[in-house]
């Protein structure tokens, strides 16, 4: 029987990349979206598809992980077998600046999805497997390497959610015999990174000093390193997670730990740039407490799902730059013609 899966943050990088996933598989693929007052749908345009469709396969609902009367609703409208909480307010430093809203979507949120997951199980017997989107952050100044049996050290309000959302997950699979799988991803990214995280800041950068739209480049501490994979790979652990017999916890990453300068030497020079010239450091990105070293030891994720990232650290620098290196062009041109006009009238 094909299958049904409910995702929160499908608009997030993560969530278009499993939806692209499940829907090859396919899924049906219900998605929760947030009320926002500009388009918030772009990374997963190229698979809407218009309410009026017979047959669509992606379905997209307004509700809100700080709201729970609408995530019920959502799973009974949805009768999912398959439930992905990816929403969160995601960034390290905004946490520090909006603690409490982080905790209430990422901390709160999980709970009120268990919840009502919980109720629906019990109510209707169906059987429903939760994915719990977990961060390395939870880690925070624990010893690299770092697996899951790690003490966790979080280093922010983000993280300190996460591992809040970590233990209720724990907690409802041992209360209520619940299928909870913790995935406890290292960094991912992709061309489709938000771009204030320090990857995608510094592609876009990049392709944007090339491209003749960007003169300086400001960033905060070069010397964290991170254990940085491709999105795209990541996902599929995720899904993999639940398809498993037992629900556990999963450490997933690569395996390699790289510093921020080494990621801007690697996305520079491989654009034809020198960042010396470019990069300033700016104290504002400084965090009040910073995350030094994480680097992921997901010996369990291999031998337990199989699960093995084909994609090296510069197959991904090399991606995201070729792809903001192609945005900025197109952005060059757009100003050209919008100045065109104006050149030609004098
Ligand atoms: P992302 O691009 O920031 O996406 C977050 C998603 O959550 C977006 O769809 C966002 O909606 C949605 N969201 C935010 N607040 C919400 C709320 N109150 N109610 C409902 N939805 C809400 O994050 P990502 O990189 O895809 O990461 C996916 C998940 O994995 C997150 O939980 C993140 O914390 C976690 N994680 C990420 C990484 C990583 O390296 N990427 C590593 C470990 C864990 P809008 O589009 O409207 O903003
Ligand atoms: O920072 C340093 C910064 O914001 C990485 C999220 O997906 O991964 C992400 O969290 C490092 C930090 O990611 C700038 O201080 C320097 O040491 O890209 P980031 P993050 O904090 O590691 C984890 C696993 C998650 O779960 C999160 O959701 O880069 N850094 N200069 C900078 N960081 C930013 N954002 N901007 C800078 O200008």
């Amino acid at each position: 029987m094909p299958k049904t899966a409910l995702i929160t943050g499908i608009t997030g990088q993560d969530g278009s990349y499993l939806s692209e996933l499940l829907l090859s598989k396919g899924y049906t693929v219900h998605g929760i979206v947030r009320r926002s007052s500009s388009f918030n749908t772009s990374r997963i345009n190229h698979i809407y598809e218009d309410p009026h469709d017979a047959g669509r396969r992606l379905i997209l609902h307004y509700a809100d992980l700080t709201d729970s009367t609408g995530l019920r609703r959502v799973i009974e409208a949805s009768l999912p077998d398959e439930i992905y909480n990816l929403g969160a307010q995601s960034h390290v430093r905004v946490s520090f600046e909006n603690p409490e809203y982080t905790a209430d979507a990422d901390a709160m949120g999980a709970i009120r999805l268990l919840d009502c997951m919980r109720d629906h199980v019990q109510h209707t017997g169906r059987q429903v497997r939760f994915y719990q989107a977990g961060s390395s952050e939870m880690f925070g100044a624990a010893r690299p390497p770092q697996n899951e049996k790690t003490s966790f050290y979080p280093r922010s309000p983000y993280a300190v959610s996460k591992v809040a959302a970590h233990w209720f997950g724990v907690n409802y699979r041992e209360a209520y015999g619940l299928f909870i799988a913790n995935g406890i991803l290292f960094n991912h990214e992709s061309p489709r990174r938000g771009e204030t995280f320090v990857t995608r800041k510094i592609t876009r950068a990049a392709g944007r000093i090339r491209a003749g739209l960007q003169r300086k480049l400001y960033l905060g501490n070069l010397d964290s390193r991170r254990d940085w994979g491709f999105a795209g790979d990541y996902v599929q652990a995720m899904w993999s997670m639940l398809q498993h017999s037992d629900p556990g916890d999963f450490v997933v990453a690569t395996g390699e730990a790289h510093t921020v300068r080494e990621f801007l030497e690697e996305s520079f020079s491989y654009a034809g740039l020198d960042w010396k010239k470019y990069v300033e450091i700016d104290p504002a990105y400084f965090r009040p407490t910073e995350v030094d070293y994480l680097l992921g030891d997901a010996q369990r994720a291999r031998t337990v799902l199989g699960w093995n990232p084909p994609t090296t650290f510069r197959q991904l620098v090399h991606m995201m730059v070729d792809s903001d290196l192609r945005l900025a062009e197109s952005e060059r041109l757009v100003q050209d013609q919008k100045f065109a006009p104006t050149l030609a009238l004098v």
